[in-house]
């Protein structure tokens, strides 16, 4: 047997360390097991986790590819011919229409070091901020929570107040499904202290309620509500730490002044609740020293999403539960670099180091370091993911680079999608494997090497830096993808802005931007990293010990006056409201085995076979009244497309709403992507679609047209 390799998991924000090892009987045959040294995850792995080597060679993307039109097939090109016309296509744009023609849109499963080479190539070389990432439809609400609130993105806990905490608040998170690892501490920490309260906010009983002291069933769209109920009843029991308030926040008067609206008769109605749950939930927050609340995409996919987050860090300050162990409000990222993306910059409106497009001394420092001169940087954010697709409708938009995500599965309203991709003049789509469903939508494929074959870093929800070394060959010709942007700065002219000759030398100056901001990871640098394999941040350069476990313990918020701003918001409920015609709330979401678009884990047998076909989750009650029978094809219509598939006939779903994975688009099965039936209306603030709900009917035998 080989050496191992200690690298992190390639799936989920929890950010589980694995050991990578070869038997040496058989060339590029790969072994996983969890890492035990990983701070994070302590040796355990999910299904996921532990069949990723089994995807690594299948179906790989190893040449470039070119074509003129969509309707032609892809002619393998070499790297040379493809690069000059990527440039010349930039070039001429930059020439004949400005910088602002020009999109990329990225994703969480980029490392940082490729990250924040696109950031430089976009929003410094070429001078535009459209870059955008998969993370706009995942993580963005919270970021824009974290700064309204805190003043700062950040999640400000650590996996350790899993261990500590008295009451567990978990709110539009199906953990354990989708973050397995963080939920399985936390059912240890129950089996060990019978006391502990878990409450579990659900429209869905997933497999997550099944350990909730208090469950509540709410209707989609009503956390506001019931975040805002349970302050009034606080508020009324005189349950506040008054001390923190006084000192350490702004707002509360307007923010107590709109909970007293949300009395207990009102809550419970909106909600689809009973008094005494709304009371118990209550209960429990008053009773508990330290309340951790856990969040993921049933608050952030929400056209209120940042205010559902405020809410939610409203209880944290109202209650004093921050800044301390066991206690806070703590954001579960969605994919295993999503956090590395923020630090580095990796939103259209975002700057490497926790900065901002609007700030111009933040654009400053960063031109600074990239040796640009004053001004190049624009000061207007760039266009959001569903802002690319809308600006290809309008022609505005001259080039669509795409970039470790599958937006052809992904996006919201896919028919409209696919109609926009249809009407670019050039999209490239830069992927590991082939094919996928966006190439179908491209005329260049660029090959990228994937996790294991190129060295970088990636950071998981508790702010843990893991070193990924390669320990593969790159499959052809792919190249990892920070290089390919590199390549393209340099043939554009930009030599002395990509002069690096490693990942190593790209990090050290992406830590140098860190320097004294919140997300401070300037003590950290690949040959560190490589010896110590994990790192909390922030680290500040000439750090010698550990401070990275939480944040805000001296209660100095990061905004101005150091004081965490109260948010006074109202509950406005789900974007699309139901009618006559579409009297269903359609939800979506998330299997245990399948990773998103099933690149990878629509390959392995093990996970296929436990989630064998797409399905559409309805009570026994709407089933018996539409007369559906378990397994029989119901067909599901939003105002913007279908869906055809097998009933399951659970008591898991509330009455009038239904479920829908997200994991089955065009390549794997018929008329079964869930985003045919969802719309891209957003957060005013985060410009987060809300795929969380939309309105549909059931035509139980299909209908004629
Ligand atoms: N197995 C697996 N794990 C994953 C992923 C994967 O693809 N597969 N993807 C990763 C990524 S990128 C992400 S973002 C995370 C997502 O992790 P989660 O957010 O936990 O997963 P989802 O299934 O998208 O949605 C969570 C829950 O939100 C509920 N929900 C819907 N509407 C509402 C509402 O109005 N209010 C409340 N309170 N809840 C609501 C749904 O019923 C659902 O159970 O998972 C990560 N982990
Ligand atoms: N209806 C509905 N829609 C949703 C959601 C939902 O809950 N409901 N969730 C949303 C959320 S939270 C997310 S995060 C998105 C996820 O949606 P996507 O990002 O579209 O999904 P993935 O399948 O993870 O796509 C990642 C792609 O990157 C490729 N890849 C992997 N590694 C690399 C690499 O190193 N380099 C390159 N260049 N490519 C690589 C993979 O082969 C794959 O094609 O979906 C969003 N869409
Ligand atoms: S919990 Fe997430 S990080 Fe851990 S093994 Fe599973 S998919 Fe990977
Ligand atoms: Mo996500």
């Amino acid at each position: 047997m080989t050496e191992p390799t200690k690298t992190l998991c390639p799936y989920c924000g929890v950010g589980c360390g694995l050991e990578v090892f070869q038997t040496a009987k058989k060339k590029d045959f790969w072994q996983v097991k969890g890492d035990r040294d990983h701070p994070s995850s302590r040796g355990q792995i999910c299904i996921k986790g532990a069949t990723i080597a089994e995807s690594l060679d299948k179906n790989r993307l190893e040449y470039p590819m070119m074509r003129d039109s969509l309707d032609e097939p892809f002619q393998r090109v070499s790297w040379d011919e493809v690069l000059t016309k990527i440039c010349d296509r930039i070039a001429n744009i930059l020439q004949t229409r400005g910088p602002e023609a020009i999109c990329m849109y990225g994703s969480g499963q980029l490392q940082t070091e490729d990250y924040y080479i696109a950031q430089k190539l976009l929003k410094g070389c070429l001078g535009t901020n459209n870059f955008d990432a998969n993370s706009r439809l995942c993580m963005s609400s919270a970021v824009a929570g974290y700064i309204q609130s805190l003043g700062s993105d950040g999640p400000p806990c650590c996996y350790e107040d899993l261990d500590l905490t008295d009451c567990a608040f978990l709110i539009g998170t199906n953990t354990a499904e989708c973050h397995p690892i963080i939920f399985n501490r936390l059912a240890k920490h129950r089996k060990n202290n019978p006391d502990l309260k878990i409450i579990v906010v659900d429209p869905r009983r997933t497999a997550t309620a099944k350990i909730a002291d208090l469950y509540l069933a709410i209707q989609p769209g009503t956390d506001i509500d019931l975040l805002n109920g349970i302050a009034h009843l606080l508020l009324s029991w005189g349950a506040t730490d008054s001390l923190f308030i006084e000192k350490h926040t702004d707002g509360f008067a307007d923010f107590a002044a709109i909970v007293q609206k949300y009395a207990p008769e009102l809550v419970a109605r909106r909600c689809q609740i009973t008094i005494e749950e709304l009371e118990t939930a209550a209960r429990y927050w008053q009773k508990s020293q330290k309340v951790l609340s856990l969040w993921s995409m049933g608050v952030n996919q929400s056209a209120e999403g940042t205010a559902k987050v405020r809410s939610i860090i409203n209880l944290h300050l109202m209650t004093g539960n921050i800044g301390k162990p066991g206690a806070g409000p703590f954001s579960l990222t969605g994919q295993p670099n999503a956090m590395g993306g923020r630090e580095a910059g990796g939103l259209s409106h975002l700057l490497p180091g926790y900065r901002l497009v609007k700030n111009p001394q933040h654009r400053q420092e960063v031109e600074r370091v990239w040796g640009l001169r004053s001004g190049q940087i624009s000061s207007i954010p760039g266009l959001s993911a569903w802002e690319m697709i809308t600006g290809l409708e309008l022609g505005e938009v001259g080039l669509f680079w795409v970039v470790a995500t599958n937006p052809a599965v992904s996006m919201p309203d896919l028919d409209r999608t696919k109609k926009a991709l249809k009407q670019s003049p050039l999209t490239i789509c830069q992927d590991a494997y082939y094919p996928t469903e966006t190439a179908n939508y491209a005329h260049i494929l660029l090959p990228a090497a994937q996790w294991g074959e190129k060295t970088g870093t990636m950071t998981n929800s508790e702010r843990v830096v893991t070193f990924c070394p390669s320990f593969r060959k790159f499959p052809g010709e792919a190249k990892a993808d920070w290089e390919i942007f590199a390549e393209v700065g340099r043939r554009l002219g930009f030599k002395e802005q990509f002069d690096f000759e490693s990942s190593a030398e790209v990090y050290a100056e992406f830590v140098s931007l860190t320097k004294d901001r919140l997300c401070d990871l300037s003590g950290l640098s690949h040959s560190l990293l490589a010896k110590q394999k994990t790192i909390q941040w922030p680290f500040a350069s000439g750090e010698t010990q550990k401070t990275g476990k939480r944040l805000y313990t001296d209660f100095n918020f990061a905004t101005a006056n150091k004081k965490a701003k109260f948010a006074a918001v109202h509950s406005k409920g789900l974007a699309e409201p139901l009618d006559r015609n579409y009297p269903f709330i359609l939800t979506t979401g998330r299997l245990y085995g399948h990773w998103h678009t099933q690149t990878r884990t629509g390959k392995i047998a093990k996970i296929t076979k436990m989630h064998p076909q797409p399905f559409l989750e309805i009570h026994p009650r709407d089933a018996e009244k539409l007369g559906i029978a378990e397994g029989n094809t119901v067909e599901v219509r939003s105002p913007r497309g279908l869906v055809k598939l097998p009933a399951k006939i659970t008591k898991a779903i509330s009455p009038g709403t239904l479920f829908v994975p997200m994991h089955w688009g065009e390549l794997w099965a018929d008329l079964a992507e869930a985003n045919a039936l969802t719309h891209p209306i957003a957060c005013p603030d985060s410009l987060q679609p809300e795929l969380k709900a939309c309105a549909v009917k059931v035509i139980p035998g299909g209908s004629k047209d």
